[in-house]
């Protein structure tokens, strides 16, 4: 499944194009699991009347989970969820200064009333906001709950037992 098929449960947001190499593990786990996602440049501080619009429309636009990404002051994910009821699942992303650790604490450390979901910073944890998404998808998807718990069989079976390399 790939951003241009037509049902999309969830969509990718990021702050910027240059967080796409990171946002892109979501888009592969979401299509390695058949869910369809819509992914966005969408910044709340370059194009706030955008990311509004967008917001206040998502679940009317059959919307089910937002996962969004951005590095520095990283206001993405909070002013979403300010303006949604939908889950909004944050990741941190390391930019040219501070490893990222800056964008982690901003979506973390949301005001009580608004939360924001937030996964670990750079590509595991869009992987894993990915993979968080599905589960909230799979309580009412019974062929993604399987789905799903194939993918975690199959990397249990794909984990050695022994590591490689022992002297
Ligand atoms: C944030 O500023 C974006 O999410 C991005 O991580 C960061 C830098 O953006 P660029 O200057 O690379 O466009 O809003």
């Amino acid at each position: 499944m790939t951003s241009t098929d037509t049902h999309k449960d969830v969509a990718i947001l990021m702050g910027s194009q240059s967080d796409w190499p990171v946002m892109r593990s979501a888009a592969e786990k979401l299509a390695a699991l058949g869910i369809g996602y819509d992914a966005r440049v969408l910044s709340a501080h370059r194009s706030p009347e955008k990311l509004r619009a967008f917001a206040m429309g998502a679940s009317a636009a059959g919307f089910k989970v937002i996962i969004a990404g951005a590095g520095g002051a990283a206001h993405l994910p909070g002013v979403t969820a300010s303006m949604t009821l939908l889950p909004v699942l944050g990741v941190p992303i390391a930019g040219k200064v501070l490893d990222g650790q800056d964008a982690l604490y901003s979506i973390v450390q949301m005001p009580s009333g608004i939360p924001v979901g937030c996964l670990g910073i750079g590509a595991a944890g869009a992987a894993n906001a990915a993979l968080l998404a599905a589960a909230i998808l799979a309580l009412e998807d019974k062929a993604l709950h399987e789905r799903l718990q194939a993918f975690r069989q199959a990397m249990s079976e794909a984990s050695p037992d022994l590591p490689s390399g022992q002297v």
